[in-house]
């Protein structure tokens, strides 16, 4: 059996995991995740509420070593989407930080207090990897992904996709164990949490995690011995914006040893504003929840911006129905979900006859293989700060408010959140229209936050074709 974190079995003092003034060294994390797996054994699945803290991590780890599926929930989800996720997954029991306040519609799972002070643990009882399954096709975690239309799919990951694309990852970035990487992404989805917590621990490195996203707390983690950054696109243009002024955070930054960016395309201009302030030139990766990783540009490649690099090891990627050179991405490997829960239609619906993953994206390929994605297939997706949101899901929850007769939701360019979300809507009551604010409000309470519409624009009524269905084409910039 191969464990997922060899360094749990020597367990020494190293740091392992920082989030702000909270550490655990490999020992205390050792002793504290085994503590817990001994007390999941069994469980079918365990929610975890994934606030950007220690105890995430730890519940996270500690399900894994138990062989007990985890579900990472948003803390701020609304309640339609958490009724959704909870309903759709089944979970036994939700892992918390003691004294977080969860929403009634957790009250009916056995909540488990995740210990994570330092210290706390006996590490005399506790044997990390006692359990950890052998099968490595057994699920690991499941992540809910947003489609074009309806709620949320659970993507199912294998222990088999983390290894494999974690250790893809480590080989092109040449990452070791001694490697701190500092980074700010919320821990409910793949970036945060399999990169960027799981990742540095299968190598054996440190992970600090600023709580939430500053442009101060990045550079004064890299002037303090970070040696990588991972963040979004919506990240490294907060950043390119203050290198202006900021001289401290250009030789932080020029210091690093790799930058990461992903989730979204870096826009040139941000790659390019950065390479002039600090000579260091961003590293773009591509994946998807579906698929983990699936290209990088390699440490010892050439960059070139505009583009996401080679296939990683082992992964096999084509492109599907190429014309003028554009095709949709499609890719086969050990990176891959193992399908989606519940959901054998979507599953037998994501993957070609021949076995291929339809990733949706559309991309080019220059002469030595170098990927350019230039867009995507489904202009009912959106990406806004390196979050997939599917309109369909947003114009549902539009309707749902009293004062929305019809609606529509695009995507237009924003300089900052690479999209933004618009919504278009017709109002029940054209005399006396809802606020956007409260149309916002009411997304934000029902989906999440980051899928609250940024722009509202009322309508007398929505341009259609002669079939009835919605021109979004017709809608302003829109992206439908
Ligand atoms: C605002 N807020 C509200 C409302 N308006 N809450 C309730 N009702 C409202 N009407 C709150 C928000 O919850 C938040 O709270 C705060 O106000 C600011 O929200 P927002 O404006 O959305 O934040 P932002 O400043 O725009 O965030 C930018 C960001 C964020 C930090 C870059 O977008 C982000 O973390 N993105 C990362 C996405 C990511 O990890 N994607 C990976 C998935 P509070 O202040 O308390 O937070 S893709 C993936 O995994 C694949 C595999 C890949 O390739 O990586
Ligand atoms: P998600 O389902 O949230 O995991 O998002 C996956 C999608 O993010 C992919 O299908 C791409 O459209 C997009 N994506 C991820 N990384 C990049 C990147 N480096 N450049 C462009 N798009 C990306």
């Amino acid at each position: 059996m191969s464990p997922l974190f060899p360094a749990l079995r020597t367990a020494d003092e190293k740091e392992a995991l920082r989030f702000g003034e909270h550490a655990l060294s490999y020992a205390e994390l050792a002793g504290a995740a085994g503590a817990l797996a001994g007390r999941l054994a069994g469980a079918g699945r365990v929610a975890v509420w994934a606030t950007p803290t220690l105890e995430t991590a730890v519940g996270v780890v500690a399900a894994l070593l138990a062989g007990v599926p985890a579900v990472p929930l948003n803390p701020k989800t609304g309640e339609r989407e958490l009724a959704h996720i909870l309903a759709d997954s089944a979970p036994s029991a939700v892992l918390a930080a003691p004294g977080d306040l969860l929403p009634p519609a957790l009250a009916a799972l056995t909540r488990i207090d995740v210990v994570a002070t330092a210290g706390a643990a006996d590490l005399s009882a506790a044997e990390p990897d006692a359990a950890e399954p052998d099968d490595t096709e057994s699920p690991a975690l499941i992540v809910y992904t947003s489609g074009t239309t309806g709620p949320p799919k659970g993507a199912v990951l294998p222990r088999r996709a983390i290894s494999g694309t974690l250790d893809a990852l480590a080989e092109v970035w040449a990452w070791t164990p001694d490697d701190v990487l500092v980074h700010a992404l919320p821990l409910f989805h793949v970036h945060g949490l399999i990169l960027g917590v799981l990742g540095p621990l299968r190598r054996g490195g440190s992970v600090r995690h600023l709580g939430r996203f500053s442009v101060e707390g990045v550079a004064r983690e890299l002037t303090a011995g970070a040696t990588m950054l991972f963040g979004v696109p919506t990240m490294y243009h907060r950043i390119a914006e203050a290198l202006d002024t900021d001289r401290e955070l250009a030789k932080a930054l020029a210091g690093a040893r790799l930058l990461v960016s992903g989730s979204a395309a870096l826009p040139v201009h941000d790659h390019r504003r950065i390479a002039a302030a600090t000579g260091r030139t961003v590293i773009e990766r591509y994946g998807m929840t579906e698929t983990l990783m699936n290209t990088s540009v390699r440490v010892d490649g050439e960059p070139r911006p505009g583009t996401v690099g080679v296939p990683l090891p082992d992964v096999e990627l084509r492109l599907a129905d190429e014309s003028d050179g554009i095709g949709e991405i499609q890719v086969r490997g050990p990176n891959l979900f193992s399908g989606y829960l519940n959901r054998p239609d979507a599953t037998a619906a994501a993957f070609t006859e021949d076995g291929w993953f339809r990733t949706g994206d559309m991309a080019s390929l220059d002469a030595d293989g170098y990927v350019r994605i230039v867009g995507r297939k489904a202009t009912d997706l959106i990406k806004s700060g390196g979050y997939k949101i599917g309109a369909g899901e947003i114009e549902n929850a539009l309707l749902d408010h009293p004062g929305v007769r019809e609606a529509a939701v695009t995507g237009e360019p924003d300089a900052d959140l690479g999209e933004r979300i618009v919504a278009w809507v017709v109002p029940a009551d054209p005399q006396s229209p809802p606020t956007p604010e409260e149309l916002a409000g009411h997304v934000a309470a029902q989906l999440s936050p980051h899928k609250r519409p940024r722009t509202v624009r009322f309508l007398e009524a929505l341009p259609r074709n002669d079939m009835g269905k919605i021109m979004k084409r017709a809608l302003g910039n829109g992206n439908g």
